[in-house]
């Protein structure tokens, strides 16, 4: 698909830097570097994919607006497949707005939020997974998110949905046989297409199966840490955080709001929150610091209880253990101030968590907050318990939601067929099943989807990409 007009953008981030970059790509592009670029040296060819020094001179002929290099990539190799060209300049945001604002006036319209890479789409240079992959790579805040972007960038879900495809067309090419040789082959031939049906729906889904640990993976993990006040979630937080995030005092009660620190552990973003002690609340902001530590437990991945070792347990301590046992999530249960001689016996408290919880997955440690002791331990069971390291770049993964309704609405397509096939219904009902399930299949990689999708994705990329 062509375009007519030429479009141009800030490709870099707002902001003063060594660099900034103006992308255009359309059919002006040579057009507009040749008005603008005034090269140092005489051998200037404008050969695509070859790097050229000179100025870029205003509309005017005479004002030098900066110093630059300028690459012309000629169509289809480029990242749009149109001629792109671009512009390296001085990261001035003055310098790159008046320079874009050249190319405007000499005919370039300002590119919208995600129309390069829509180009890229429309222009079949890479499917619409792989150019949802490049906007997911950019914001990526963990390495391992950054390399299940990579992968997928790499068109890794896009094969995986073409394999996919092909066990269909082939359950179909069968199923369609029934059809048009009705006498021949019916009743024979359907079933035959039930391997490749059984097929698509195992690999669709194992891929759907990898969502929750890809989205832990690309959103980061959510850790709230609670319990009774003075047990030093504070000081846990700051340990793990590493600076002074957040008011330790002996005082019971210190903490009122919520507290949010983002680290990065085992190549994962994880999200901390430390709260208000669980008590009777003693006024009116503890009861709402109270409230809040509620909610924020409900979209918790992992809770880290904390108990103080050095003092003995208390009826506050369990029930506080209870209350989080019913929310069904991740358990660890830290018991705080190894330093200190124990007042109880850690077992005590693991059999009360083992038997209202028997097949959880509670981790029991001992740890210094102050001191440090334990918290490697600490950090390892936090990612061991959401994020199984090896399933991370071994296995295509899909972490977008739109992926994950499209593979729900094909397998259960796909369910259909087989009941179609297996209740010896007549073989249009399954054929039918089956092309809604390749045209759920094509909605992940932008084959068949409807035009106010396609728009709303790229709208939601940034300017420049
Ligand atoms: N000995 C020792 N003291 C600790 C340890 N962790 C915290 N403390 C002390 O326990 C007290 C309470 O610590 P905080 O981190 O403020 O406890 P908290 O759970 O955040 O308390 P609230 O905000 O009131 O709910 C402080 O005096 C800390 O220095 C530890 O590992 N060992
Ligand atoms: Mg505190």
């Amino acid at each position: 698909m062509t375009q007519t007009d030429t479009i141009a953008a800030i490709a870099t981030p707002s902001g003063s830097a060594g660099l900034g970059i103006i992308r255009v790509s359309g059919p002006m592009a040579h057009e507009l570097g040749r008005l603008l670029f005034r090269p140092a040296h005489k051998n200037c060819t404008w050969q695509s994919h070859h790097l050229y020094h000179g100025d870029i001179v205003a509309t005017d002929g005479a004002t030098v607006l900066d110093e630059v290099l300028v690459t012309l990539m000629r169509k289809p190799h480029s990242f749009t497949g149109e001629d792109v060209l671009e512009i390296s300049c001085h990261g001035n945001p003055l310098i790159l707005q008046t320079v874009l604002e050249q190319l405007i006036t000499l005919g370039c319209r300002p590119a919208r939020p995600g129309e390069f890479s829509e180009r890229a789409f429309l222009n079949s240079r890479m499917d619409l997974s792989q150019a949802e992959a490049l906007a997911s790579m950019i914001s990526a805040q963990s390495s391992k998110a950054l390399q299940i972007g990579l992968a997928q960038l790499k068109g890794s879900l896009g094969r995986r949905i073409s394999s996919i495809r092909t066990l269909v067309i082939e359950a179909l090419a069968g199923i369609e046989a029934a059809i048009d040789f009705a006498e021949d082959v019916s009743g024979h031939e359907a079933p035959a297409c039930l391997p490749q049906i059984c097929e698509a729906m195992t690999s669709i889904n194992r891929l759907l199966s990898t969502y929750r640990q890809a989205r832990l993976v690309t959103d980061g993990i959510q850790i709230v840490i609670t319990g009774k006040p003075n047990v030093g979630k504070s000081s846990l937080l700051n340990s793990l955080a590493g600076r002074k995030k957040a008011i330790v005092t002996s005082i019971p009660g210190t903490t009122r709001d919520l507290i949010t620190e983002t680290i990065q552990l085992d190549g994962l973003s994880v999200h901390l929150t430390d709260t208000a002690g669980i008590r009777a609340p003693m006024d009116a902001i503890e009861k709402e610091g109270i409230d809040m530590v509620r909610e924020r437990l409900e979209q918790a991945d992992v809770i880290v209880i904390l108990f103080d070792g050095s003092l003995p347990l208390t009826d506050e301590d369990r029930q506080i253990l209870e209350e989080n046992q019913k929310r069904g999530c991740r358990i660890i249960i830290a018991v705080n101030k190894s330093d200190l001689p124990p007042a109880w016996e850690t077992g005590l408290l693991l059999h009360q968590a083992e038997s209202a919880h028997p097949l959880s997955s509670i981790h029991t440690l001992r740890i210094s907050a102050k001191f440090g002791d334990g918290l490697d331990v600490l950090k390892k069971a936090l990612t061991d318990l959401t994020v199984s390291g090896k399933a991370i770049g071994d296995d295509v993964m899909i972490t977008h939601l739109r992926h994950k309704h499209s593979l729900e609405k094909a397998i259960a397509r796909l369910a259909a067929a087989d009941n179609c096939i297996s209740t010896g219904q007549s073989s249009e009902f399954a054929a039918f099943e089956l092309h809604e399930t390749l045209d759920a299949l094509d909605e992940i990689t932008g084959k068949k989807i409807q035009d106010d999708i396609l728009h709303k994705i790229f709208s939601s990329f940034c300017i420049g990409k």
